[in-house]
């Protein structure tokens, strides 16, 4: 597939294992010009040799999505630089660690609840919201998101919260974008051992768990996501937005 003089945006690069750092490997390696954005100081010269990696000119912009004024920033950064863009991929999320573990009701805060819903949902229709000018026709929006918004998850509590927000938001957002014929979808990913997923109690069974019961019997990796972000964000999905497509083999289908 061909993202041939494309310009992208991709937010959420912390690691190599990183889901953002494959979908920046294979869109580089398809022709697009990438730009990736580091959270904090402490990631810049992790991102730094992610861009460094990457085949043809790569920029990168500090971003804590957080902040209103780095959001703003980031479209200056980026119009400074191409003057216009064409893919923004959303791949970040967060919630205070205290709350992805125990019982739900007994963890949730109202400042929790903001706090996973401002970084994992709201986040993503403020990029929209400050790009929409300078978003190219044919344009593209796609963000992360997983079972856990539909199906109670052990421990994944409040996030299931801010994804189904998130997911909400993908709909949303395609009827407010579609009259430009930009497109706006999310990837609901299987589980993978990024990050995100560090320190998180009970992630290996889960694993296991994908293993012995999706159809494929084995777990996803960050590049089948990074392809299907490439179909995405390419010619070849164009009449798709709106959607949640699974990368996930097969498990949000399978029952006994
Ligand atoms: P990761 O830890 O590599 O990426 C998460 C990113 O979120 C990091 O780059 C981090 O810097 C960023 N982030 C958090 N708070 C931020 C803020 N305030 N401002 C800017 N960036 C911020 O982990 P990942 O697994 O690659 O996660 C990427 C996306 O994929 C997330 O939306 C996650 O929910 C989703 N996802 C992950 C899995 C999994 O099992 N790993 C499964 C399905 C969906
Ligand atoms: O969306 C996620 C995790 C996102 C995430 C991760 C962290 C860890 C560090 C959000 N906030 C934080 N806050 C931190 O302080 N995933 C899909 C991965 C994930 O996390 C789980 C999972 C899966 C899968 C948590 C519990 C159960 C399953």
């Amino acid at each position: 597939m061909n993202l041939k003089n494309k310009k992208v945006l991709i937010i959420g690069v912390a690691s190599k294992r990183s889901i953002a750092a494959s979908i920046a490997q294979v869109f580089s390696d398809n022709g697009a010009e990438i730009a990736l954005t580091y959270q904090n100081e402490k990631l810049k010269s992790r991102v730094e040799d992610i861009a460094s990696e990457l085949s043809g000119n790569s920029i990168i912009c500090p971003c804590d999505l957080a902040k209103d004024e780095d959001i703003s920033n980031l479209k200056k950064f980026i119009q400074e630089n191409w003057s216009d863009i064409d893919i923004i991929i959303h791949s970040a999320a967060f919630a205070p660690r205290e709350l992805l573990n125990g019982d739900f009701v007994e963890n949730i805060t109202r400042e929790g609840f903001q706090i996973a819903h401002d970084i994992s949902s709201y986040s993503f229709a403020a990029l929209a919201k400050e790009f929409n000018d300078i978003i190219n026709e044919n344009g593209s929006m796609i963000t992360l998101s997983y079972l856990g918004s539909e199906r109670v998850i052990k421990n994944y509590n409040v996030m299931g919260l801010a994804k189904a927000s998130l997911e909400a938001n993908v709909r949303y957002m395609s009827h407010s974008l579609g009259h430009k014929n930009i497109r706006v979808n999310g990837i609901s990913a299987g589980p993978i051992k990024t990050l995100a997923a560090s320190g998180i109690s009970g992630f290996n069974e889960i694993l296991k768990h994908v293993e012995d019961k999706s159809a494929l019997k084995r777990n996803i990796t960050t590049v089948e996501v990074a392809n299907t972000a490439l179909f995405l964000a390419s010619q070849s999905s164009s009449a798709i937005t709106g959607q949640i497509i699974y990368v996930d083999c097969g498990f949000n289908i399978s029952g006994v």
